[in-house]
């Protein structure tokens, strides 16, 4: 275990079964001239962030633990977005409708790509999301239970939509969670602030907080005993999961703790 000074208490990362979830870092919400922009949105507040989160990534990478990226994206049929959600905002600038970057919240699109300093590496886990949280309507907790994580990191945009929304569903799911202060943001401070005060509050009612260099420091640190427990353990490394993200079954699975990994 690696202690991490967090808010509101230290957190006990255990470095042989953390990963990091890198929620929505995608070119429409974040870069200039992409949908984001386009709605009257400040996208520097985001784009802000890519250095940080980049160094988060890296911190990863480094100690060999899973990077899962995820892209709140639409089939082109528009099948799986339900019409509460594809009636929202004004006409024309609606999920599925011809935007800056092309169709707007569509998978394939260019403004539905991660961005490029950001982009996920061979064997990386990329989820594709209908909905605000990343377990509404995906595998990713079939992946987490194979991969025997029961600790999440978040990263990514925006903090209170689609980062808090998926920090919550992983709460309830039993998966002790820590958000990247300054590796998530919003289109408004106080949004943000609100968000991770919610997070942290009620003796970590959701989860914890606490900055970049904090968890880089905590997982290289944990970072010896996190290949013998993984030896041990007989986990499935990220480099085994298939092109896909999906893990080969031929694989050993280490079992995943009760209630955690169950269901969507
Ligand atoms: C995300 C949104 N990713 N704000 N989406 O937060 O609609």
């Amino acid at each position: 275990m690696a202690t991490i000074a967090a808010r509101p208490f230290d957190f006990k990362l255990d470095p042989a079964r953390v990963a990091l979830i890198v929620i929505d870092m995608q070119r429409d919400f974040l870069e200039p001239g992409g949908f984001g922009e386009s709605l009257g949105n400040d996208v520097a507040r985001l784009q802000a962030i890519v250095p940080a989160t980049a160094r988060l990534i890296a911190g990863f990478r480094a100690a060999g633990r899973p990077v899962i990226h995820t892209r709140e994206c639409h089939r082109p049929d528009l099948s799986d977005c339900p019409p509460a959600k594809l009636s929202r905002g004004a006409p024309g600038s609606r999920i599925g409708d011809e935007g800056p970057m092309g169709r707007i919240l569509i998978s394939g699109e260019p403004g539905a790509e991660i961005v490029p300093e950001l982009y996920p590496i061979a064997g990386e886990l990329v989820i594709d999301k209908p909905g605000k949280g990343a377990f509404y309507a995906t595998d990713l907790s079939a992946h987490l239970a194979a991969l025997g994580i029961t600790q999440l990191v978040f990263a990514g945009v925006t903090t209170e939509v689609c980062v808090q929304t998926t920090m919550r569903e992983a709460n309830d799911r039993g998966f002790e969670c820590l958000i990247a202060e300054d590796a998530t943001e919003s289109y408004f401070a106080e949004f943000k602030r609100a968000a991770i005060d919610m997070i942290v509050a009620q003796g970590a009612i959701v989860g914890w907080a606490a900055p970049v260099e904090a968890i880089v420091a905590g997982l290289a640190a944990g970072e010896g005993a996190a290949a013998t427990a993984s030896d041990a353990a007989g986990e499935i490394a990220p480099g085994d999961l298939g092109s896909d993200g999906s893990a080969r079954a031929a694989s050993p699975v280490s079992p995943a703790p009760i209630g955690i990994g169950a269901g969507v």
